[in-house]
Order: structure tokens, then sequence, then C-alpha cells
């Protein structure tokens, strides 16, 4: 089967790290499973490092774990278009690399992840920009979409970490986190959510919490909840219920760890939301903030199909603090009541977690659908 070996993928930085997160998993996962060499243009370095601290923000280009990775503003300098670019987020592909590229070339925009119905729709469909053709290709939970983002062994280190508790204190115990039976909570979040309510409900609840934070633009809102000016990693704070430990910015791979770890994790955007669901462990998600309500659809559409096979009180339970998450407050008897549904929500994330891992992942997706298209203009020409 004829495979291209080189792609090119452009990721620009609109905010926050999810654009940046996926292309680099992506990046590392089409190079080590698939054998691709990747070169991957990022325009903003400075957020970028967040998540690849190897990176030197000077340097026009540079090789870090077999990723070529340039420096992508308005004066870089192509010399040729690879046969396979992926445009990620619709990020506009720079007009001087569109002219390198030719009827050929393979372009494939990646787009944000839903679970909507529609997306079984309009995954894979391509439209004409003068001789060049362009593919959408929707990441996805069933297998018309485009897929999952999944590493291939998390289907089996997951699985044995869920059930393993030695390496989930370990872990911890490698962050300087103290071992105890408290139920733990990973709190990552936009910050206009009710994180104050959220502490006042773990506070009072009936059982103990400690709730880790990763250093992120959220640590004003716990800071005023302990009335502190301001709180930094390595903080530890405890009121009634609750301790909260303050991390610094996890790199990715042990941010993976902490969700693993944990008992609940609240997750946000898109690449932890997938992360979650790989952790295996119940989680509360909150999609990017869209206007006309279009991440409250996002939210009930992956909800309802999440939770399909889940008994009717459990799935009541999550949908509430969902709910209650995207609004202005989380009330009390909201995270009691999810906290009493712990039993069944465990088991139910946990086999959720396998059965996804059961479909082929985006990666994969990607190199099949690139080497289909790859074939089809091949026997075109003869
Ligand atoms: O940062 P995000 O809000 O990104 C968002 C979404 O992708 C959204 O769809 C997009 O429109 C917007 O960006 C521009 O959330 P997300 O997607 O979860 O990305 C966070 C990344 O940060 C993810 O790769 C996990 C990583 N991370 C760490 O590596 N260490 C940490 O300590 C934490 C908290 C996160």
């Amino acid at each position: 089967m004829a495979t291209s070996k080189h792609w090119d993928i452009f990721c620009k930085i609109v905010d926050n790290f999810g654009d940046i997160g996926v292309c680099w998993r992506l990046s590392k996962q089409l190079q080590n499973e698939h054998q691709l060499t990747i070169r991957l243009f990022i325009d903003d370095l400075n957020v970028a490092k967040h998540l690849i601290p190897a990176l030197d923000t000077s340097l026009a280009q540079q090789t870090i774990q077999n990723i070529t990775i340039i420096s992508w503003h308005t004066d870089t300098k192509f010399a040729h278009a690879a046969q396979v670019v992926i445009e990620s987020f619709a990020c506009e592909l720079p007009p001087p690399y569109l002219a390198l590229m030719h009827p050929d070339t393979i372009w494939i925009n990646l787009e944000y992840l839903s679970a909507e119905t529609w997306v079984d729709d309009f995954h894979a469909k391509s439209s004409k920009r003068g001789q060049l053709t362009r593919h959408f290709f929707f990441p996805g939970f069933t297998p018309c979409t485009g897929g999952l983002l999944r590493e291939r062994q998390i289907a089996n280190t997951k699985q044995e970490r869920i059930n393993n508790q030695t390496p989930q204190q370990d872990f911890l115990k490698s962050l300087g986190l103290p071992a105890n039976n408290d139920l733990k909570v990973s709190l990552f979040c936009y910050p206009h959510a009710p994180i104050a309510s959220l502490l006042t409900a773990m506070a009072t609840s009936d059982q103990r919490v400690s709730c880790y934070v990763p250093a992120s633009g959220i640590l004003s809102s716990p800071a005023n909840f302990f009335e502190r000016d301001s709180l930094h990693a390595g903080d530890q704070l405890t009121h009634k219920n609750l301790t909260l430990h303050v991390l610094p910015f996890l790199s990715q791979d042990n941010y993976d760890k902490l969700l693993s770890s944990c008992d609940i994790n609240f997750v946000r955007g898109e690449d932890s939301w997938v992360r979650a669901i790989w952790a295996g462990k119940p989680f509360i998600w909150q999609p990017y903030l869209q206007t006309e309500q279009t991440h409250i659809k996002k939210l009930h559409a992956f909800l309802n199909l999440y939770f399909s096979d889940c008994d009717q009180t459990s799935k009541r339970s999550a949908f509430s603090l969902h709910d209650a998450w995207q609004s202005e407050h989380v009330s009390s008897a909201i995270w009691q009541d999810y906290l009493n549904k712990l039993t069944t929500l465990k088991p139910y994330c946990a086999k959720q977690s396998y059965t996804y891992a059961q479909q082929t992942d985006l990666a994969t997706k990607l190199v099949i659908f690139s080497d289909k298209m790859i074939k089809n203009i091949a026997e075109n020409k003869v």
C-alpha cells in the first residue's frame, strides 16, 4: 500500500493549551507508531513550551523527540510541501505554503471533537479550493468518525492502572503528596466555573476530599475561598473536610498519571476531556464556552452517548453535576448525590474507557485515510 512518510502539521494556538496539546500528542504518535517523519509548525512557541518544556523558544527550527518543530510566523520560508498536510482546527495554511501544494497533496483539516450526531455525516467530506482538495476529518466516538486520539499502549496500561492502587500511590508520592484515604479529585477548568461553590460542597460533604489543582489561570478562586492573596505550587490548605493541594503545571505524561490516580477528574476543552476518558475514572467535563449555548448542546450530546448504558439514577446524577458545573453554582446536594453514585459510576467509566479503546484510534485512521486518498489518486492516473 502506498504510504506517504512525510507529513506536515500546522498548529495555531488560539488560546489555552488544547490546540498544541492535541497536535503534540498526534505528532509523537504518528512518528512512534506509524514511523512517519513529522514537521510540526507552531505559531506560538512560548505557549507551546508549557507542554513541550524542552523547547528553545529562540530557535527557528529544532528536533525534539524525533519531531522537527518549526517556529511559524508571517516570514517563515517554505522550501517544499509534504505529501500529507494536517491543518489543525481550520488554522488556515499560510499562502506561500499553499502555493507549494499540488493536486496530489493530501490536505486534511483536523476538526474539533464533538459527540453530536451530525459529525458522522460530515466526517471525511471534501471541498475544492482551486486545484487543491481539502478533506474534513472529524474526531468522534462512533466508527463513522475519525476516532479518538489514543496511543497504542493506553488500552493495556490504563486498565492495569485503574485496578492497581500501587502505581497511583507511588505517583502521588513522587509529587510530594501525602498518602491518605481521602477521595481524590483533580481540578482543571475555565476560570468562569463555579469553583467556590464546588469547594464549599467538598468542604461540607460527608467525605474527606483531597483536591489537586495544577497551577493554571484558575488559582484566584481557591485563593479567595481560603482568604489568601494568592496561591502557589506546593501550597496545601484545609477547610473542614477539604484539603486543597496546589501542584505545578504538570507535564502531559504526569497530568495523565494524575487523572489515573484520582477518583474524580474535572477536565475541560478537548485534550484533557479525552484523557479523562482513558483514565477510566468518573469525570466532569467543562466544554469550551461558545455562543448560543453551543457548548451545552455538545455537552448533552456527549453525556447522552457516554451514559447510554448507565442506570438512570446514576446518569441523572452525572447530568445534574455537569449542568451545575456549567452554571453559576454547584450545590452541596448535587455534589453529595454524585458522590453517592460513585459505586456505580466507577465501574461504568472503567468499562467505557475499555469500550472506546477497542475502536481504531485517530492517528491510525488518519494514516488509513491518507493512504486511501493516495491510492485513489494513483489509480485515477492510470
Ligand atoms: O487548554 P484547553 O482549554 O484547550 C482548549 C480546547 O482545546 C478548546 O477546544 C479549544 O477551542 C481551545 O483550547 C482553543 O483544554 P484542553 O484541550 O484540555 O488542553 C489542555 C492541555 O493541557 C492538555 O493537553 C492537557 C495539558 N495539561 C498538562 O499538560 N499539564 C497540566 O498540569 C494540565 C492541567 C493540563
